[in-house]
């Protein structure tokens, strides 16, 4: 046995700990750097566990070449908009869409205190009113102007204006998205028109999380862009092979998170043929799959489209249409599911959304910008709403029933498209975007947006710890 070797056994040997002749013979064939890292994991849990021996099993678990299976990697779908996409038509499609955006929204906020003092927009305006009362409604317009911010909010019975004079009131009134709801405690003002004097968003409480009993690790991705000629496969080709190493996170992962822009799409931006190296879905869908098979089947793979992906663009996206490519769907560790969608991972509820909804919500929010995603993540939550601006560049489709307005709250939230990698909290929820595998694009250079490509953020479901991994050559 060589002295480097020998040196690091002396290590566990130092700590008090016997070693099996069996496992020493593993050893012959393991990297000295590699075998350090793992001889010190091993010290580090056995301690845990009060045990002083290393033996084969131990070995062959950190080493991968046994699974551990006491590693839980149950999942479930909650909530996936594919089976549920019926699209109402035209106009009395988008009623209907509204409706039920605001149907839910004063369902989530009926037991606030102030839900019980709520009157419909038509009975306060048509009655002289002399005290406060608190109505509800969907943002339709906001305009700061001077020192005064006017909102105008819709119900179902009508809309009305209202100004807001107060200053730190005005900022949260130009924090608001439009078409998000809202509830205010008005007053008529001596000269005819309403002023409120408290702004009531419908926000998440605080949330006490789910977690995994296990130590089981999930890889929250997004924004491949598989097929242009910027994805960065070598790179991502790293990632792939980190998988299958004996680094114990990576014998813990057992779920990938993919939130969106998996493939670049075709026709998607001007001139986008020029950018790519795979020129149809099909071939970008192959190479996908060519990518993707490389990843231990042990893991499962969870695919969630964005405004790149195959099928249709309008909110919410149904799962990659299975026309394109068969064998995606022959892989029984590859699951694809609408956008958005709640998974379950033991028990983890996470909300994965790819998140074009920023673009528009950035250009007209004071405050967000792009470097921030997280910032505005925290306003879609505190709106209960996953693409509350209508008629911007997110196309929304009129369905019945308004699948992005957020029932339930998630533990873990998951959002792409910005291609920055940012995680926070906020009220007990575990905020993530993940960033990308595309360089900078001429276009994003153009607009002066700088990713932050080649990160993987990896999450321990049990503890919410977050790792940021760089695979940038
Ligand atoms: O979007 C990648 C990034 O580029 C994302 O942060 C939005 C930004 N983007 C996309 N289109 C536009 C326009 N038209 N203006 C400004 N910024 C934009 P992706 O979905 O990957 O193309
Ligand atoms: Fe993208
Ligand atoms: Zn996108």
């Amino acid at each position: 046995m060589n002295k480097e070797v020998t040196q690091v056994l002396n290590y566990a040997l130092n700590k008090g700990f016997q070693i099996h002749p069996d496992a020493l013979k593993i050893l012959e064939n393991v990297n000295v750097k590699e075998l350090k890292h793992i001889i010190k994991e091993i010290v580090k849990e056995k301690t845990k566990q009060s045990l002083f021996f290393i033996n084969q099993d131990d070995l062959e678990g950190f080493l991968g070449i046994k699974e551990d299976v006491s590693l839980e990697n149950e999942h479930r779908i909650l909530s996936d908009p594919t089976s549920k996409i019926t699209s109402a038509e035209g106009v009395n499609g988008f009623n209907k869409l509204f409706s039920n955006r605001f149907s839910k929204l004063k369902q989530i906020v009926s037991n606030r205190p102030a839900a019980k003092m709520l009157k419909s927009i038509n009975s306060v305006i048509t009655t002289k009113l002399d005290n406060y009362v608190y109505v509800c409604g969907l943002l339709s317009e906001r305009n700061s102007q001077r020192s005064v911010t006017k909102l105008k909010i819709d119900d179902l019975t009508g809309s009305m204006e209202i100004v807001v004079f107060d200053k730190d009131l005005q900022k949260t009134a130009n924090e608001l998205l439009i078409d998000q709801f809202v509830m205010l405690k008005v007053k008529l003002s001596k000269n005819g028109g309403f002023f409120t004097k408290e702004i009531i968003v419908p926000d998440i409480p605080d949330h006490f999380s789910n977690r995994s009993d296990t130590e089981t690790y999930a890889v929250f991705l997004s924004d491949l862009h598989v097929g242009n000629k910027f994805f960065m496969e070598k790179e991502f080709d790293s990632f792939v092979s980190w998988l299958s190493n004996p680094d114990p996170i990576a014998r813990k992962v057992r779920f990938i998170i993919l939130a969106g822009d998996v493939v670049d799409g075709v026709g998607v931006y001007p001139n986008q043929d020029k950018e790519l190296d795979c020129i149809t879905i099909e071939e970008q869908l192959t190479k996908l799959e060519e990518v993707l098979s490389k990843i231990p089947k042990n893991i499962k793979i969870f695919i969630v489209p964005g405004n790149h992906d195959p099928g249709r663009r309008a909110l919410p996206q149904p799962a990659y249409p299975e026309k394109y490519n068969q064998n995606l769907r022959k892989h029984e560790n590859f699951f694809l599911v609408g956008n958005p969608a709640m998974i379950s991972l033991n028990g983890v509820k996470v909300l994965v959304f790819h998140g074009q909804s920023i673009d528009d919500i950035v250009k007209t929010t004071p405050g967000l910008s792009y470097d921030n995603p997280t910032k505005v993540m925290r306003q879609l939550l505190k709106s209960r709403h996953l693409s509350p601006i209508y008629g911007s560049q997110t196309p929304i489709a009129p369905e019945i029933e308004d699948m992005m307005v957020i029932d339930e709250i998630p533990d873990i939230f998951h959002v792409g498209h910005v291609h920055v990698v940012g995680f926070d909290m906020y009220r007990g929820v575990l905020l993530l975007n993940s960033g990308t595998w595309q360089k900078q694009t001429p276009f994003q250079a153009s607009v002066g947006l700088t990713p932050t490509p080649g990160l993987a953020v990896i999450v321990n479901l049990k503890t919410f710890q977050v790792y940021k991994q760089d695979y940038r050559i």
